[in-house]
């Protein structure tokens, strides 16, 4: 029989194929080999001939280029969407049952693969006819500079104004900022926001909602662990 990957793999595939056009290819995968076909995987396909699994090579940037946020933005894709069921990478399998939680894939055969080189997606049969946008080109692009980050304005309650974020963090520094702080300190101050920012802004749209007392309260709480420190 005629096989097909799935309607919804199908589509996250081109996403991803749209936002890394010069990924490559060489460990991606669909249909099973002669090995996975002796097998019960999810890359055989089942009665009405759709395959429910695709390997992506993680060399999304291209051959030999980096990729490690890349690639954890993708997964991240993927657990948002209705289609997803689980995924394995490096060692490591997380399902949607268990709220994403990475476990150890212990699995230690002959051929052992330790899915370094690609990561296995598989969707749920419910689902997979979905067509629901995946959202991967959004979930890529919302990658915030350190500049964006100290550019970004931010309501400052004690002065009741807007300030860019980076005045608002040395106003609630001021103290420590007027004791000779040095700028390698601040610098680190910085960053460590800027990641955390990063963080909540690369979760898949429409997932998180945030508030700007929410982030306020983020902030402080990164500042806080910082000033302790001292
Ligand atoms: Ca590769
Ligand atoms: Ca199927
Ligand atoms: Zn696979």
């Amino acid at each position: 029989m005629a096989w097909y990957l799935n309607k919804a793999l199908t589509n996250f595939r081109e996403e991803v194929n749209r936002s890394f056009p010069n990924r490559d290819k060489g460990s991606d995968g669909t249909i099973g080999d002669k090995a996975h076909q002796a097998t019960n995987s999810d890359h055989n396909p089942d009665k009405d001939g759709s395959v429910d699994a695709w390997d992506m090579d993680v060399e999304v940037n291209g051959r030999g280029k980096s990729y490690g946020s890349d690639v954890e933005k993708i997964k991240r894709t993927f657990e948002a969407h209705e289609a997803s069921h689980y995924w394995i990478h490096n060692d490591r399998i997380a399902f949607r049952s268990e709220g994403w939680k990475p476990r150890s894939y212990a699995y230690a055969g002959p051929n052992r693969n330790r899915h370094d080189k690609h990561v296995h997606f598989n969707t749920r049969p419910s689902h997979e006819n979905s067509t629901k946008p995946w959202g991967v080109k959004e979930a890529v692009e919302e990658d915030v500079s350190a500049e964006d980050v100290f550019n970004f304005k931010i309501y400052n309650p004690v002065t009741k104004t807007e300030v860019a974020f980076k005045t608002y963090v040395q106003s609630i520094n001021r103290e420590v900022y007027e004791q000779g702080q040095s700028l390698d300190k601040q610098g680190e101050q910085i960053a460590s926001l800027a990641e955390t920012v990063d963080k909540l802004v690369s979760t898949p749209p429409g997932t998180v909602v945030i508030t700007d007392e929410q982030l306020e309260r983020v902030l402080r709480k990164v500042l806080g662990s910082v000033d302790n420190e001292q």
